[in-house]
This record gives C-alpha cells, structure tokens and sequence, in this order.
C-alpha cells in the first residue's frame, strides 16, 4: 500500500498514544502531538524504530500555535493523508446551576475550537491532493446527554455535527470522514475530569471492565485499513457491560 502520514493529535496518553502505537505498527507515518513534549519525546524515540515519525507541540485551544506549529513541519511530513482529532478531555461533573465557568470554557475550547483549528491546518491540503481521511473522536456522550454532563456532552454533540458537516462539505473531493464515539475507556480521561482525583477516577471504572485505549486503537487502525471506496461513518465502541451512557452492568 502507498505510505500513509497521519496527525495524531492528543498523542501523549490514552486513544492517541495507543493509536500511534497500533498506526506505526501499519507502517503509516506519524506527526505525534500534545502539550507533553517529554511523552511525546519517549513515543517518537520507541516509535522511529517502526516509521518516521515527528513531534509538534502545541496546545489546540491556540490558534496561532496551531498555525505556527503545523506550518513548521519538514517537507517530508507536509502531505497529511490522516487527520486523528483525538485531544480533548472533560472538566469537572457538576449539575448546570453548579457549573464552573472555567470547565466550561476549556471543555468548549479544547474539544470544539480545537479540533477545529486543527482541522483547518489540515484540510487544504487534503482538498488539493484529493484525498484524505479524517477521523474525529466523539464520544456516547455527544449521543447521549447524562445528567452532570451538561457541556461536555454538548462539546461533543458538536463532534458530532462536525463529523456530519466535514462529511458533507468535503464529499466533493473524495475525503472521508469517521466519527468514532467510544463509551468508558479506562486512560487518564477521569484523572483530568476530577481534577487529578484518583480515587474519583477509579471509581467509574470500579465493579465492570472497561475499554482500554487499545480497543478504540484497534477500532482506529481497522477504519485506516479498508479499501478507498470504503468509508466507515459512524461507530459507537461501548464495553460490553455498557448498554447506554448511564446503563453500566456493575455486577458481573
Ligand atoms: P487522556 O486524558 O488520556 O488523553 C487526552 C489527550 O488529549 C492527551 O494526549 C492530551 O495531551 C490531549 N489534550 C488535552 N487537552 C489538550 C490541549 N489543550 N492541547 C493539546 N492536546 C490536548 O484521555 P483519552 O485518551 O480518553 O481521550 C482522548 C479522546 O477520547 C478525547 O477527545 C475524549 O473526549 C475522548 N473520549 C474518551 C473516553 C473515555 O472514556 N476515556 C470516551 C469517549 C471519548 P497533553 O495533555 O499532553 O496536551
Ligand atoms: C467519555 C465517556 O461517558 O464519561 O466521553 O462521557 S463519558
């Protein structure tokens, strides 16, 4: 098969970091980003045995980090076939009348604003080469709203939006686009979201087995693996103790 570059961003932990691992194992080259650049440091090292790989650190809220960091890439790397919008991260379970502007405010940037600006990095050059896959990370929670999850779940009903509309738009010029919604995935989501609260974090995980970051990984590199006229979606990857957002078998 022809060599592959994908943008990974959000490469530092978790579905990115997994996804990098399952993508360099396909031998599709790789751009690995995150604010974490020691992480992406050890990656790049571990993973440049398999392909090429390079590391961009930046912070997607930003656009002129965005712009400024893409724009640096080495020739070599500057023909994107893969966009994987993975970075994102919620902020805080709180009822509406409780919510704390701040969570807000980075749910909405770093989910929604910066998945955008990291697509519009990508998008022209994937429009000029007349192919491209874009795969956006969403959640069951951009299906479903639950109760305390208010805006993260309306940051990623606009994944879903945006999956729909990028799907439209782009359709002229033979790029695909994937949206992939995972349930509980057991990475250091609700590390971030209880504010580093371990004992928080485990207990949403604690009494079922949860996804791992592999499993969506695995997910990732069958959608990169079928043939061009082949496009996958819409998927919804739940463990199978989990029948809904809120619907977990605890007791198995
Ligand atoms: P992790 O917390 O393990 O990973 C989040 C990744 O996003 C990190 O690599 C982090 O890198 C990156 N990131 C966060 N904020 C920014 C930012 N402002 N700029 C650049 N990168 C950023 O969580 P997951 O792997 O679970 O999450 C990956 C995606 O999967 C997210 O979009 C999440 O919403 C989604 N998801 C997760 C589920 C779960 O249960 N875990 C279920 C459904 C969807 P760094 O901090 O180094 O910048
Ligand atoms: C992460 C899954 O259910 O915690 O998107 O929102 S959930």
């Amino acid at each position: 098969m022809e060599k592959r570059i994908a943008l990974i961003s959000g490469a530092t932990s978790g579905i990115g970091e997994a996804t990098a691992k399952v993508l360099a194992a396909a031998g599709i080259d790789l751009i690995l980003c995150g604010r974490r650049k020691e992480r992406l440091d050890i990656l790049k090292a571990a993973l440049s045995k398999q392909v090429k790989v390079t590391t961009l650190v930046f912070d997607v809220r930003e656009m002129e980090q965005v712009k400024s960091a893409i724009k640096t890439l080495p020739a070599e790397f500057n023909k994107i076939d893969i966009l994987i919008n993975n970075a994102g991260n919620a902020f805080g379970l709180d009822f509406i009348q409780n919510g704390n502007v701040n969570d807000w405010n980075l749910m909405i940037d770093t989910n929604v604003k910066g998945l955008l600006y990291v697509s519009k990095e990508v998008i022209p050059q994937m429009i000029e080469n007349k192919k491209g896959h874009i795969i956006n990370i969403s959640s069951i929670a951009g299906k479903e709203t639950y109760p305390k999850g208010n805006v993260y779940c309306a940051s990623k009903a606009a994944v879903e939006a945006l999956s729909a509309g990028m799907r439209l738009d782009l359709n002229p010029y033979g790029i695909k686009v994937t949206n992939i919604a995972p349930g509980a995935v057991n990475t250091e989501f609700s590390k971030v979201r209880f504010n580093g609260d371990e004992q928080k974090a485990d207990k949403v995980y604690e009494g079922f087995e949860p996804l791992q970051a592999q499993d969506i990984a695995e997910v990732i590199g069958f959608v990169l693996s079928r043939p061009a006229h082949v496009m996958l979606g819409d998927i919804v990857v739940l463990p199978t103790a989990q029948a809904s957002a809120t619907t977990i078998n605890r007791s198995l």
